[in-house]
């Protein structure tokens, strides 16, 4: 009984939340670069506001964010000391291609990330890589307007040839896209794209959501022809819909919400596109314009594991009328029976093991959870230790409701990644107080702070639950 022998325990970070060297050896500019903190984030990462290029009046917190890109080897070294056999991290594309189109790589930006994947080794820590957390060039969102252009198609895949090559003997867990169903709601953070007035953005999100789809196909296929042994898993940001009441319309809401999320794991699970998708889309008129062979390609690929971020459920009402909640970067109603945490989010354990069970019986591949945490204020003492047993609580009451999922319902899950292993910037807000770390950074909202690495509470707790391989949850 417990987590089978081969479980993965980790932590999750991706690259333009804890990097920051934004303008080092080489490296061009992204979408996630120009995401600003402050009022005006919400208009950027939702396409509303265009942002392309660093101006005088904004913060942008990814710029230095919490210097990673110095401090890689002190930091996973941390992991190691806890224990991690697996790191879910991501790629900046733009440290590879600084415009996205080049004909060659920058030999600065894949030496940084071997060494990344050698330190990596020293300490037995399996990588798991993230091509795309929310990542894409400047200088490709200039030329082609980012994924709403086929062209990306061919970009994305050059860097996939790159990665998989050069790091053949490094990685063999790949994911495609991070939480690729966020392109719904944050369409310029997922996918690089900004909106006109007047424009279709329904049409435009759903043609660059096909776009990745073919891409995360082609990806696929590539990577099982560079090694074998390479496995390629989706991600989305899940989450079930709870209806409000037992009310059928309530019920009826809750299940198009679960639909519009699952639509992208549909395809690329399954691979075709669900019956619901294709009608609904082509009524609202906004179903994509395909290439012939593209229907082939997402039949032929599909992907080898599925994974996904959980930090609440969501709880659906027909009317609209009920208070609303916040959440991982969509809103819902109020669930009237959860707590919630500083930032509003429902914190809901059960809900993990609901949505491991609807996850596996819709798809019944392996999954693996590669987010799940809690974003809270930490008050450290002079040390920089955070007695943060609130973060524990979280922590441990979602590894029990996952234990019960692998335990008594047979759920296939391969590992768990907690999001984040060590205080990073949120990318929701773009703020650093907003910490999910077992591993306190002295780094403050305004940016001042040593960026010291200091353990938390957390971290010995953490480190046991590993060592038991999740038996020693106390
Ligand atoms: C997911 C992202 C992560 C991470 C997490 C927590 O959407 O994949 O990048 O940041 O949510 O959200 P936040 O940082 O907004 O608290």
């Amino acid at each position: 009984m417990g987590f089978p022998k081969s479980f993965l325990w980790g932590g999750a970070t991706a690259a333009n939340q804890c990097e920051g060297g934004i303008f080092e050896d080489g490296r061009g500019l992204a979408n996630v670069d120009v995401c600003p903190s402050g009022v005006d984030r919400s208009a950027v990462i939702t396409g509303q506001m265009e942002m392309l290029s660093i101006d005088g009046e904004h913060k942008y917190p990814a710029a230095e964010a919490i210097d990673m890109y110095h401090h890689f080897r002190e930091d996973i070294s941390l992991f190691g000391e806890m224990g991690f056999q697996v790191y879910r991290m991501s790629i900046a594309w733009t440290r590879i291609f600084p415009e996205g189109d080049e004909d060659t790589p920058n030999e600065a930006g894949l030496a940084f990330y071997e060494e990344v994947f050698r330190e990596c080794r020293k300490h037995g820590i399996e990588p798991l890589v993230t091509i795309s957390h929310f990542d894409c060039p400047v200088g490709l969102i200039k030329k082609y307007g980012g994924w709403r252009s086929r062209r990306m198609i061919e970009d994305y895949l050059k860097l996939c040839r790159v990665l998989f090559t050069r790091y053949r003997d490094y990685v063999r867990y790949w994911l495609t896209f991070n939480e690729i169903n966020m392109i719904l709601h944050a369409p310029f953070m997922g996918a690089g794209l900004c909106f006109a007035p007047g424009e279709d953005e329904e049409q435009i999100k759903y043609q660059a959501a096909h776009h990745e789809l073919v891409a995360s196909a082609l990806a696929t296929k590539m990577a099982h022809e560079i090694n074998p042994e390479n496995k390629v898993g989706c991600m989305f940001a899940a989450g079930s819909a709870y209806p409000y009441s037992c009310k059928p319309e309530d019920v009826w809401e809750a299940l198009l919400t679960d639909q519009e999320n699952y639509f992208f794991v549909d395809v690329q699970a399954r691979g075709y596109y669900p019956s619901y998708a294709v009608k609904r889309l082509k009524k609202r008129q906004v179903y994509p314009a395909m290439e012939p062979g593209d229907e082939d390609i997402l039949r032929e690929y599909p992907v080898d594991f599925i994974s996904f971020s959980y930090y609440n459920s969501r709880c659906i009402a027909a009317a609209g009328s009920q208070e609303e909640a916040e959440g991982n970067l969509f809103k819902s109603a109020k669930n009237p029976y959860l707590e919630f945490s500083q930032w509003g989010w429902p914190i809901d354990p059960l809900g993990l093991r609901i949505t491991l069970n609807q996850v596996y019986d819709r798809y019944q591949k392996p999954l693996f959870i590669v987010e799940n945490g809690l974003g809270a204020k930490d008050e450290p003492d002079e040390n920089g230790y955070v007695e943060d047993d609130y973060r524990i609580r979280y922590l441990r009451s979602h590894i029990r409701a996952m234990k019960a999922a692998v335990e008594e319902d047979g759920i296939d899950l391969m590992g768990y990644t907690a999001w984040a292993p060590i205080d990073l910037i949120s990318a929701g807000t773009g703020e650093m107080k907003k910490r999910y770390g077992f591993i306190y950074v002295d780094k403050n909202e305004d940016g001042t702070g040593s960026l010291r690495r200091s353990r938390k509470k957390s971290f010995a707790w953490y480190k046991q639950v590993i060592a038991s391989n999740g038996e020693c949850l106390e």
